[in-house]
């Protein structure tokens, strides 16, 4: 049942996930959430994986944040339930060990945007629009917010925005760094289209290292992250990829991956 609200296709290993609830803006209530969950587990077991787009239904949202209506009569408890789910599942998605590409069309608020946040690229529709818009109602992010937007916009950006509950446009989201390309819908699936083909012809152990390293050194000190990338530079020569990406250049042609 929770399935069905969250539609896969899978194009040679490039999955493309579409949250659809459009009725209610592809708003996450816990179902949409469980079967994200579902989803992302069945991803990480995936070897031939190369690339995952993550997008919502329809024109108009991408998704308008966590369910309001769900949320509304939650005590402490349940509260704490609601977020522990959604925050795993969210982590789950940061994780997957390929570049996870959110495909913005409309509404990015709250939850939504903490669902963006977790994602390696975001590109978003030139009709988009972000926010956490959580103090307006009373609370604040719930979803990882706090914390992974002053990770990519700066602390006060971010304060700006969590503690102010202003809607921004496409045009801000991309001048603070919150989205990586932004276009009209009509440019929006080829572009993505190509972006992920690009994403996916690449060596696919190299992409899953490069994504390795920039996510697990973030967190480490410079000496140990600069460690960690010289561990992981060194498996490549492990494997064939290395050795076909180089003779590919060599030979004067395409390397086959
Ligand atoms: N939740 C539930 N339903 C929603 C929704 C949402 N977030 N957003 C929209 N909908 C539903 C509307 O109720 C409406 O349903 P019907 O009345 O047709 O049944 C339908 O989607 C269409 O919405 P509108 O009629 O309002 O459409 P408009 O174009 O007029 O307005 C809007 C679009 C996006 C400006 C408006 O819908 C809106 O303001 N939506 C709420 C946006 C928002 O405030 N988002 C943040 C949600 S709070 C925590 C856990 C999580 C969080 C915090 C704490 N803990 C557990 C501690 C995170 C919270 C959030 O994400």
């Amino acid at each position: 049942m929770s399935e069905q609200l969250i539609e896969m296709q899978d194009n040679a290993g490039v999955v493309r996930l579409t949250i659809n609830r459009p009725q209610a803006l592809n708003a996450l209530n816990s179902e949409v959430i469980a079967g994200l969950e579902t989803v992302l587990v069945e991803l990480e077991a995936r070897d031939d994986l190369r690339a995952v787009l993550i997008t919502g239904a329809g024109e108009k949202s991408f998704v308008a944040g966590a369910d309001i209506a769900e949320m509304k009569d939650q005590t402490p408890e349940q509260a704490r339930a609601f977020a522990g789910q959604a925050l795993r599942t969210i982590k789950r998605l940061e994780t997957l060990p390929v570049p996870v590409v959110a495909l913005v069309n409309g509404f990015c608020l709250g939850g939504g945007c903490e669902l963006a946040l977790a994602c390696d690229w975001a590109v978003a529709s030139d009709n988009a629009v972000f926010g956490q818009p959580e103090v307006l109602l009373g609370v604040i992010p719930g979803f990882g917010g706090t914390q992974r937007l002053p990770r990519r916009v700066g602390p006060a950006m971010a304060l700006d925005l969590v503690t102010t509950g202003r809607k921004i446009d496409a045009q801000e989201a991309l001048s603070i760094g919150l989205v990586n390309r932004v276009m009209s819908q009509a440019e929006l699936e080829d572009y993505v289209g190509e972006l992920t083909r690009q994403l996916g012809g690449n060596g696919p152990q190299a992409v899953r290292g490069a994504k390795q390293a920039v996510h697990d050194g973030m967190d480490q000190d410079l000496d140990s992250a600069l460690a960690l990338e010289t561990s992981l530079f060194a498996l490549c020569f492990a494997g064939e990829e290395q050795q076909e990406g180089m003779s590919a250049f060599v030979e004067k042609r395409k390397p086959n991956f």
